[in-house]
């Protein structure tokens, strides 16, 4: 797919004051017709998403199964961006491995309670061209019953622990909830599934630990701030003895559970008869966790930081950190020899570069990089060449000229820049976004728009009274902080307890 075959389309009624003082003059620098909005509005989120990922070509929703979306080139190495963070987060002390994507009934069938969680979700292959299989096989929602088969012949004393594994695979879960291109889908394309382990529960829990610590330097990476919380126990993973979850903020108040660390205790291991000799020659169950990471992560990526023009992406993840638009005029050979050495040397520098030197007008080049997220656009003029400078525009509206020699490092500069706005932008939407509540009316009123800190004294039949009454989801109770005494929203015990309550996705 190449760039023309993008379609931008204008609305000739939306014209700004620049516009139409820059009909008289088709090739102004100033030209900003072709810049107008096109994408709706972001606080119509649902609609501007949609639009978005095609616009900008990063999935194609249009394929004929439900829930089941193409990337575009383009999105594929965005994708190939955030993925190459995951895998330098995790590569330094877990291994990378690809198991089957089939499951035979029988494996599948053994772990009563994770079964319970799945079975509804289930694709089945029952046949193999027009014979009817003698073990039916699953398409893996996840690998757990494909992995710890394998764990059992792998695994054989303690120095073969802590074991780590991880895969980035397809999986497939058929979800009856609403689907939603990188959201909700049901061809998982992206699940990055880690399992791990380990010789204790308290390595284990550990394990979980250093799982949200690595998912929460790649969401800062990725400019993306989120809120940690503990699952209540009748929305941990199925099998699993707790779950430590990662939420976003999307742009219309409602969470999306980015990633999820799970402990498994021993569970599976006493299913799988995953055992190891300790030490002093005894028999003894592993303790095991998972975490895992779909492409929800480049749905927050883009919805966090997207706007009416398009994507905003950060440096690292940008397929394109750089465009250099020319502005032909006057000396034409002149600016694009200089945009031509310019290129040359920000690729030299390992910058991902490109120059625009198709013959659409500056305003139109200026839009579509805008649309595509391209952290920086360096525009070579004339009149800038003869003082030596370059003008440079950040993807946040920033625009500075910028002298020739210091180039690279202006740069470098304005990449930590972009990605430090990018953050605190972020952070201060999703700190606005939440608010400490204490009855369960103001909980019904905040998770309209947005998250409630809700006093709840742990109580599991308070904790559904609470979701039934305030229409929410309880998140859970948020980790790494600590809070005074409030009165339960249900029962108005006294506790310290809070927990985070939105509509999620
Ligand atoms: N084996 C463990 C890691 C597991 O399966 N955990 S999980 O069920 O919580 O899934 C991991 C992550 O995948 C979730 O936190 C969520 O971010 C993402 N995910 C789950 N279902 C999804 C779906 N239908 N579409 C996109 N992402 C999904
Ligand atoms: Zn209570």
């Amino acid at each position: 797919m190449t760039d023309s075959n993008l379609e931008f389309k204008t609305d000739p009624n939306k014209k700004s004051r620049a516009d139409s003082k820059a009909d008289s003059k088709t090739h102004s620098k100033t030209d900003t017709r072709i810049q107008s909005s096109k994408l709706p509005k972001k606080e119509d989120f649902s609609e501007w998403y949609h639009e978005l990922l095609m616009t900008a070509e990063v999935v194609d929703n249009r394929y004929p199964v439900k829930g089941m979306c193409v990337w575009f080139p383009f999105g594929f190495a965005i994708r190939k961006n955030v993925y190459g963070i995951i895998r330098e987060l995790l590569d330094p002390d877990h291994q990378e491995t690809q198991f089957p994507l089939l499951i035979p009934e029988n494996e599948f069938m053994k772990e009563a309670q994770h079964i319970k969680g799945f079975e509804d979700e289930v694709y089945w292959v029952t046949s193999g061209g027009t014979s009817p299989l003698d073990v039916k096989l699953a398409l893996r929602p996840t690998s757990e019953t494909a992995i710890y088969p394998m764990f059992k012949l792998w695994i054989r004393s303690h120095a073969d622990l802590p074991l780590r594994i991880y895969q980035i695979v397809n999986t497939f879960r058929y979800e009856t909830k609403h689907t939603r291109p990188l959201i909700r889908v049901r061809e998982i394309t992206s699940f990055k599934e880690a399992h791990t382990a380990h010789a204790t529960w308290e390595d284990a829990a550990a394990q979980v630990e250093t799982a949200i610590e690595r998912y929460s330097e790649f969401y800062r990476r990725l400019a993306v701030p989120f809120l940690v919380s503990r699952r209540p126990a009748w929305d941990k993973f199925p099998g699993a003895d707790y779950t430590i979850a990662l939420d976003v903020v999307m742009p219309d108040g409602r969470t999306l559970q980015a990633g999820t660390a799970h402990h498994l205790g021993s569970t599976f291991a006493r299913t799988y008869e995953i055992t190891y000799e300790a030490e002093n020659g005894e028999q003894k169950l592993i303790s095991q966790t998972c975490y895992g990471i779909s492409e929800r992560c480049i749905a927050a990526l883009v919805s966090v930081h997207g706007d009416e023009r398009g994507l905003v992406l950060p440096w690292e993840v940008a397929p394109t950190q750089v465009v250099i638009v020319p502005i032909l005029l006057g000396d034409k050979e002149k600016v694009l020899e200089v945009s031509r050495n310019l290129l040359e040397k920000l690729e030299a520098a390992c910058v991902r570069a490109r120059l625009d030197t198709s013959d659409e007008r500056p305003g139109a080049k200026f839009y579509k990089w805008e649309m595509k997220g391209v952290p920086i656009r360096l525009e070579v003029g004339p009149r800038d060449i003869e003082k030596g400078v370059v003008t440079l525009a950040r993807r946040d509206g920033v625009k500075k000229a910028v002298p020739l020699k210091d180039l690279l490092t202006a740069i470098a500069c304005e990449a930590n820049e972009l990605q430090a706005v990018l953050y605190e932008r972020a952070k201060q939407f999703r700190d606005g976004k939440i608010k400490e509540v204490t009855s369960i009316d103001e909980a019904i009123e905040q998770t309209e728009g947005g998250v409630a800190l809700v006093p709840w004294c742990g109580n599991e039949e308070c904790g559904h009274e609470l979701e039934d009454r305030v229409a929410a989801n309880i998140l859970g109770e948020p980790q790494g902080q600590s809070f005074p005494e409030a009165a339960c929203a249900v029962c108005g015990r006294v506790s310290t307890g809070r927990t985070y309550m939105a509509r999620q996705y």
